[in-house]
């Protein structure tokens, strides 16, 4: 009896609906707030995912093989022509790298705190991003590395005297100005000490130094410095903000392989929300990323856009116009027509370790969304000999999945927390096989 009640009950919620269910309260509040958004599970419309196995052409994607010279070229190719935009491809032959400062004793003598001026044109006067890398000086080198953009500056995240400030942007301005000292230490996202301890690394770099989060982002720094057509309209698949963040992540890693210090076949590239579209960008179409992490990071990044469930390809297209390309413009409230969904974003990284997160109040990413992303990205998984996300469901709240996806969403609010920090180590632990993991 109770077995038949339970299968009613299953059939009724439908697939994929079982498990974490967002506080009712909550819904309710936010769709007073915002009636044009959808809340409510039960507004969601039907939609059918393009399958990721399944070429343009109706070929079947039944071996590794046709996924990699086949279905896998032709996904990037959708991602970027039609949503991020198209980034130089590459390292570029005149970039340099300057490292600055080079302290082995740093943080009462546990760190090695190195500071590194990437010159993306090799000229001092065109655009640089500083890196600033923590390492641990208890643990074996080379060691393997967090790396993350920041959204404020890289003397916000920690107090250390030593990180050098540089010019931040006024977005309100479209400016740049210099950061006040007392502004050392201010957005703590980064648990330094916590993440040495566990014997890994962590790298980060001010997003604006790449380029400025603004819609005339285009007239500056890297777009600037790499479009030749600027002054003049901009083709509708040139790159978005986003995908020149991502490409940034990537000039990281092409500093990370000439230094000795660092395992570059270990780095695991993560970020919040609009950092986390970039992170999870910037991993599917640079492989030398060995993990990749989404914290938060909602539409245009983890969550399927088709669910329309809080932020929208129309809301987003309008509240940020210089994220994506213009392309994608075409699928603000014509989301069924797109020949691809975030799965597929997804998808590109497999067989690599990817891990995304949700928070239990972030309802505007649709944590709902995330998890049947990440999960219609598992026969790709599968496909290629990997365990895939180990669950069909999504999991209540704060009980992390782990397989080669890994997948949590924690109570509290839109943010990257320690907690999830001490997951993604965790998750890190088991895919680099290291026992040194929690102290
Ligand atoms: C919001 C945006 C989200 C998310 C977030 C963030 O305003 O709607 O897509 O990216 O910003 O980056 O903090």
């Amino acid at each position: 009896m109770f077995w038949a009640l339970f299968v009613a009950f299953a059939q009724v919620m439908g697939e994929g609906q079982q498990g974490w269910q967002p506080n009712p309260e909550l819904v309710k509040a936010l769709s007073q707030r915002r009636p044009d958004v959808i809340y409510d599970e039960a507004k969601v419309p039907p939609y059918t995912l393009p399958d990721p196995l399944v070429c343009l052409d109706g070929t079947k994607v039944t071996t590794p093989e046709l996924w990699w010279k086949k279905r896998r070229p032709e996904i990037l190719e959708l991602f970027r022509t039609q949503m991020y935009g198209r980034a130089p491809i590459g390292r570029p032959s005149e970039m340099t790298f300057e490292v600055f400062d080079l302290d082995r004793n740093a943080l009462d003598g546990k760190v090695t705190r190195k500071q590194v001026r990437i010159l993306f044109t090799g000229k001092p006067d065109g655009p640089s991003m500083d890196l600033l890398i923590y390492l641990p000086n208890h643990v074996q080198r080379p060691v393997p590395v967090f790396l993350l953009l920041n959204f404020s500056g890289n003397h916000t995240v920690h107090s250390d005297p030593a990180i050098r400030i540089k010019p931040i942007w006024d977005r309100a301005k479209g400016q740049q100005v210099m950061p006040s000292e007392d502004t050392r230490g201010s957005s703590p996202s980064i648990p330094v000490e916590k993440i040495i301890a566990r014997g890994y690394g962590v790298a980060t770099a001010y997003y604006g130094d790449i380029a400025p989060d603004f819609p005339d982002s285009f007239r500056h720094g890297v777009f600037a410095a790499f479009d030749k057509l600027f002054g003049e309209k901009r083709p509708p698949d040139a790159w978005g903000a986003i995908s020149a963040w991502a490409w940034g992540l990537s000039r990281a890693m092409d500093y990370f392989e000439t230094d000795a210090d660092i395992d570059a076949r270990r780095v695991v590239v993560l970020g919040h929300s609009r950092l986390g579209k970039t992170a999870l960008w910037a991993g599917a179409q640079d492989e030398r990323f060995a993990i990749v992490i989404s914290n938060n990071s909602g539409c245009g990044g983890a969550a399927l856009s088709r669910r329309r469930y809080g932020e929208t390809v129309a809301i987003i297209n309008k509240a940020f116009p210089h994220w994506f390309c213009e392309n994608f413009k075409r699928f603000s409230n014509r989301e069924d027509e797109m020949p691809f969904d975030q799965h597929m974003l997804i998808a590109l990284i497999a067989p690599r370790p990817v891990y995304v997160a949700s928070a239990d109040e972030d309802l505007w990413a649709d944590p709902r969304g995330e998890f049947l992303a990440a999960k219609a990205a598992d026969p790709v998984y599968k496909l290629l000999g990997t365990e895939g996300l180990p669950v069909q469901d999504m999991p209540p709240l704060n009980r992390p999945v782990m397989g080669t996806i890994g997948y949590h969403i924690r109570s509290g609010k839109h943010a990257l927390t320690e907690y999830d920090w001490e997951r993604y180590m965790d998750f890190a632990d088991k895919h680099f096989k290291r026992a040194t993991g929690k102290p």
